[in-house]
């Protein structure tokens, strides 16, 4: 390891003074000013991982549903998935490090993870459209090469579709091609052998309108959308052509607005989606003839999905063990339907898909979508190569089955949650189902309910247990939100600090939308009475 070539290069990418920074929910992410040096010393951590793996690692350089003027960076492990947490807490010591103190640390590291130095490196990097991302993903190109190690830049792409290079690349292409074609051809080829079944296959309900939140989705979809136009027509709006990136746009600003992005031509009953900035999440809504709004967030999502799998494994007379993995947010009789209706065994983790990923993991078929949209389905290998067997050996309409599930397991990316790779397994079970929209919101209703957010001086003195569902700290709070809580009927609060934004999250549900707001309200104040909270307070 030179670590002669570290110090010179880090003299360019120069640390802020006592510029603090934590690998949140989904990596670092704050004022994209404030990240060159955290890009740097990514790229030098990514080189190590990547020695110690002996496997390639990724570096997305995104902030996803941030607002344009954040940036962020996180880093892909091995099969696509999420760092490490033992990685993540060295990220966080090395991107805090003082000058003097970096090869010190980067030494550490080596040790306590037994690097083995002379190990070549190989890393892919992969950026979104924001203005900052491209001289941002040069630094973590420079610390990779500080570090000796080499690697390959595709540029812009989708949060997920670097996680998916990244897994097509250490699986040896078993996975798939590791190139955008390959991942285009891929999905397409499963989502055109699955419509193809459909009855309505081809006729016009088989249209979508896409938000993009002008952001990467946008151009991807353009590039991808030959590919499966066959099968569906997509219709753009906020692809970046005019408005800012996740501004009063993005599957972000829709669910947590509960309402249409700007910019969208919606038309009553017609089916329309929302990407967030980089693409890893989707939300779906229409507007009723009486033109209320109605939001299909990722927890129909997961419903649906799941229950498309159920019926396809008692077509083949297959029982697997299929679990749903939610968070905190899902809504109440979500949770309720999957459990009771469905019969699916349901799990609640900390916000942030690497928890969910994990526990979908130890099942054999494991779903997990957070409220927000972010979200896919894990196949465990022998499932995988199970379904590929029966999908060979059966026959008649069991035959059918197994090559649907088959096809929707090739559909899916299962390296990460995926706007694109999601919003065609959405499209297609709708075809295969001959369900509208409105049928599929139909399934179950949601609890009205209100995410606000709360600014306080330091959002760490917030912590909480039971996967986010009670406080702990500060001393009071969890008393004042049962209090709280005990007010309204059908209800629900909770707190965390975000691992993404500068805030403290309220979320709170009840019988009717203004007992969600009001209660909401409350719990707000008592964060901002409770919590150090800062600036106005929080107002009805
Ligand atoms: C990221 C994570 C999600 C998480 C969201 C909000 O989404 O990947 O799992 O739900 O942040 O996290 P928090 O509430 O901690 O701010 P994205 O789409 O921004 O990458």
């Amino acid at each position: 390891m030179d670590l002669g070539a570290v110090t010179k290069h880090s003299a360019s990418h120069a640390k802020p003074n006592g510029l603090i920074l934590q690998y949140g929910t989904a990596g670092f992410r704050t004022k994209a000013e404030h990240l060159d040096h955290v890009m740097f010393r990514m790229g030098l951590l990514a080189v190590l991982r990547s020695k110690q793996t002996k496997s390639t690692i990724g570096v997305m350089v995104t902030a996803s549903h941030n607002p344009e003027e954040d940036n962020g960076v996180k880093l892909v492990d091995p099969l696509g998935e999420m760092l490490a947490p033992s990685w993540e807490e060295h990220a966080t010591c090395l991107a805090n490090a003082e000058e003097q103190d970096l090869q010190r640390v980067l030494i550490d590291i080596s040790k306590k993870e037994a690097v083995n130095l002379q190990q070549d490196a190989f890393i892919v990097i992969g950026r979104d459209t924001r203005p900052s991302s491209e001289k941002l993903s040069q630094s973590v190109i420079d610390g990779v090469t500080a570090l000796g190690g080499q690697f390959h830049d595709y540029g812009l792409l989708t949060t997920p579709q670097l996680h998916y290079m990244v897994y097509c690349r250490n699986t040896s292409g078993r996975y798939g091609k590791a190139t955008t074609e390959g991942y285009y051809q891929k999905l397409s080829k499963a989502f055109l052998e699955l419509t193809k079944q459909a009855s309505c296959s081809g006729d016009e309900s088989r249209s979508l309108k896409v938000d993009c939140a002008n952001g990467i989705g946008a151009l991807k979809l353009r590039e991808m959308e030959h590919y499966f136009s066959q099968g569906l027509s997509v219709q753009l709006f906020n692809d970046g052509t005019k408005g800012k990136l996740n501004h009063l746009c993005g599957a972000d600003f829709v669910k947590s607005h509960q309402k249409p992005p700007q910019g969208m031509e919606m038309k009553s009953n017609e089916r329309c989606c929302s990407f967030d900035g980089d693409a890893d999440r989707i939300v779906y809504y229409y507007h009723d003839a009486d033109g209320h709004f109605h939001l299909v967030d990722g927890d129909k999502i997961a419903t649906l999905i799941s229950s498309f799998l159920k019926e396809l494994l008692l077509e083949i007379g297959e029982s697997l063990n299929i679990g749903v993995v939610q968070t905190a947010y899902a809504n109440g009789s979500s949770t309720r339907y999957l459990e009771e209706v469905m019969k699916v065994p349901v799990y609640c983790t900390k916000t942030g898909v690497k928890h969910l990923h994990h526990k979908a993991q130890e099942f054999d078929i494991g779903v997990y979508f957070e409220a927000n949209g972010h979200g896919t389905a894990l196949f465990s290998t022998a499932v995988e190569m199970k379904i590929k067997q029966l999908a060979e050996e059966l026959e008649d309409k069991k035959r059918k089955a197994a090559k649907m599930l088959e096809n929707i397991m090739d559909l899916f990316n299962q390296a990460a949650g995926d706007a694109i790779s999601d919003m065609l397994v959405i499209e297609a079970i709708l075809a295969l189902k001959g369900l509208t929209v409105q049928q599929w919101d139909a399934l179950y209703t949601d609890l009205p309910n209100r995410q606000l957010k709360v600014k306080v001086a330091d959002r760490r003195v917030i912590s909480t247990t039971d996967a986010e569902r009670q406080a702990v700290t500060p001393p009071g709070l969890q008393e004042a939100i049962n209090d709280l809580v005990k007010k309204y009927k059908l209800s629900r609060a909770f707190v965390r600090p975000s691992g993404t934004e500068d805030v403290v999250r309220v979320y709170a549900e009840a019988d009717s939308q203004e007992s969600a707001d009001s209660l909401a309200h409350e719990v707000s104040l008592a964060v901002f009475q409770l919590a150090g909270g800062i600036g106005e307070r929080p107002q009805p």
